[in-house]
């Protein structure tokens, strides 16, 4: 007897959605690393913490599938890309990855609609939450950056911003509750 409830394209699409949060955490600690080396500790942390929630967010997804009877295909997963040419670099290509990121959670969204797959629908709402907020924080980031001189910001702001990233909680509640062990 068959019990996967999933359909074969769902099951795809999120087999896909458990790599893409793999590469998500593999880009995030990867641009840690670039700002550790900058001297960016505070950065570098707020980063490496990020790269744990999407460590969290590839769980959640498996954990689906397998609640689901689907089977998860753990893939290869890309080397992240080349590292920011600054700050500035570091946090818009941080946002355009969430953006991208978003508009494969609609396409996850939106094929449960076509297929009517309600559970998987139901089960996609809360990454659609998350994102709102994981958006919010990357421009919440872009906007301090901007207050403190954009580009031209001095060593002085620059000093003072990454100090308040070391100390910020990640204003992601709900991600924030979830663990590897436990991502719910
Ligand atoms: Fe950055 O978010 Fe996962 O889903």
């Amino acid at each position: 007897m068959d019990t996967n409830r999933l359909s074969k394209k769902i099951e795809a699409i999120l087999n896909r959605q458990v790599t893409k949060e793999a590469e998500a955490a593999q880009i995030y600690l990867s641009y840690g690393c670039w700002a550790d080396g900058e001297g960016y500790g505070g950065v570098a942390n707020f980063l490496f913490r990020h790269a744990n929630e999407e460590r969290n967010h590839m769980m959640k997804v498996m954990r689906y599938i397998m609640d689901r009877g689907g089977s998860v295909k753990i893939e290869a997963i890309k080397a992240p890309p080349s590292n920011p040419k600054n700050l500035q670099d570091c946090f818009e290509k941080t946002f355009k990855h969430e953006v991208d990121n978003s508009n494969s959670i609609y396409e996850i969204v939106n094929l449960a609609n076509e297929e009517k797959d309600w559970a998987t629908y139901n089960f996609a709402q809360w990454f659609v939450k998350e994102q709102i907020e994981e958006e919010k924080l990357v421009m919440d980031l872009l906007d301090k950056l901007k207050i403190a001189g954009g580009p031209k910001a001095s060593n002085e702001s620059l000093f003072n911003l990454d100090k308040e990233l070391a100390e910020m909680p990640d204003e992601v509640p709900l991600a924030r509750e979830a663990t590897e062990d436990n991502p719910e």
